[in-house]
């Protein structure tokens, strides 16, 4: 032992692992669903804060678990370390044996876990197993990071409904397509990159009918070497009005497209979408519309975290109303699109969401010529 004042604080140390933990989850956003994306990284004692014996994060689709993954790279090394992982380890009996088991197992010493796990088949008994085996478990390192991580799987246990990120590009005026809802250029092409990005971490993007009938987008990623992570593609389409012709429908055999139509849409028009590939859900109707509450239920059944929105202004708004945006984020363009353009949100002001108390400015970039801002619930 070296005299106080040269020993790291361990607090720090244990910032800088979880840090660490939250860049490995971070790799498996939108492609962990239905389970969340955790990371994990097991450090064994030593000078400088300890070394790394084993790193993990969630496999495709939810398997296996991020501290599996870490604790088979470490073996007999995991005897006595520290495992820094950003969600409580599991302590149900799935597939595998449950993870708090595993560590037990294995001889770690210590967990340093960035959040509690909601899920009811968890939530608290994942931590107290692994005290109950005398392991020394500190919580909430890291927790600002781990809640935005894991805020699709806590939306989809707690609230029976995914996280919603609305994502806008809107020209200085505020509108969103050009007179006519004629497409036109806002944003440019470092922000093309990102909302590409932002794609990959969803497990699902969510569009209205009008959109697609305006825009007719792939709504993929198309990063290079990232087009296995593009999310569902959902059409929000009360009349199954998507044409056989639309993107959506021509590529639905290769990235899945889901249309939710409402009970009393035409028959024949889901029949000759199915035919496409394309799957149909239907939804109560409300004033004409698909009820907004029973949409995004029935995709949280379906397994997504993540939901991303990407327009158009009808669903914007009509998300907004019904307080069913966690997030929100602008990307302002440069350019102005003139009075008789289209607005950003149907009926609203943009002002309603981006001054509203709902909302607070969380973050704020230049990329390119465009801003980007992003709102979260307060
Ligand atoms: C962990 N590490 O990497 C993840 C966890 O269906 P199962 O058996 O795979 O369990 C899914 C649940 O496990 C999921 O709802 C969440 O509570 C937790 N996810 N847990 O220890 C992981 N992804
Ligand atoms: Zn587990």
């Amino acid at each position: 032992d070296g005299p106080p004042a040269t020993r790291p604080d361990q607090a720090a140390i244990d910032r800088r692992w979880m840090a660490v933990a939250a860049g490995l989850a971070r790799r498996g956003l939108g492609a962990t669903a239905p389970n969340p994306p955790v990371g994990a990284v097991l450090v064994a004692p030593g000078p400088d804060g300890g070394r790394v014996v084993g790193r993990g994060w969630t496999g495709r689709g939810g398997r296996p678990h991020a501290e599996r993954i870490a604790l088979a790279r470490a073996g007999a090394a995991a005897r006595g370390a520290t495992l820094y992982v950003t969600l409580e380890p599991c302590s149900h009996q799935g597939v595998t044996p449950p993870c708090a088991d595993a560590l037990i197992e294995s001889g770690v010493a210590r967990v340093v876990a960035a959040a509690m796990d909601p899920d009811p088949r968890v939530s608290g008994r994942g931590v107290a197993r692994l005290r109950e085996a005398g392991l020394a478990v500190t919580l909430g390192v890291g927790r600002a990071e781990a809640a935005r991580l894991n805020a699709g799987h806590v939306a989809r246990v707690t609230l029976g409904r995914p996280h919603v990120a609305l994502k806008l590009a809107v020209s200085q005026d505020g509108k969103v397509a050009a007179a006519g809802r004629r497409p036109a250029a806002i944003s440019g092409e470092a922000s093309r990159a990102r909302v590409h990005l932002m794609r990959a971490e969803a497990d699902a993007i969510l569009v209205g009918v009008g959109t697609v009938l305006a825009d007719d987008p792939a709504l993929t990623c198309r990063l290079p070497g990232m087009a296995a992570r593009s999310p569902v593609r959902v059409v929000l389409d009360s009349r199954l009005r998507t044409p056989l012709a639309a993107r959506l429908v021509a590529t639905a055999r290769e990235t899945a497209t889901w249309i939710l139509g409402t009970e009393d849409a035409p028959v024949d028009r889901e029949l000759a979408l199915r035919e496409a590939g394309v799957e149909v859900m239907r939804v109560a109707s409300v004033g004409g519309r698909c009820a907004l509450p029973e949409a995004l239920r029935l995709l949280a059944l379906r397994g997504v975290t993540r939901l991303m929105v990407e327009g158009g202004p009808g669903v914007a708004a009509a998300l907004l109303d019904a307080d069913l945006i966690d997030e929100a984020t602008i990307v302002t363009g440069p350019g102005a699109l003139g009075p008789d353009a289209v607005d950003a949100l149907e009926g609203r002001e943009l002002a309603e969401l981006t001054a509203s108390r709902r909302f607070a400015p969380a973050c704020r970039a230049a990329v390119g010529d465009d801003l980007w801002v992003r709102y979260d619930r307060a």
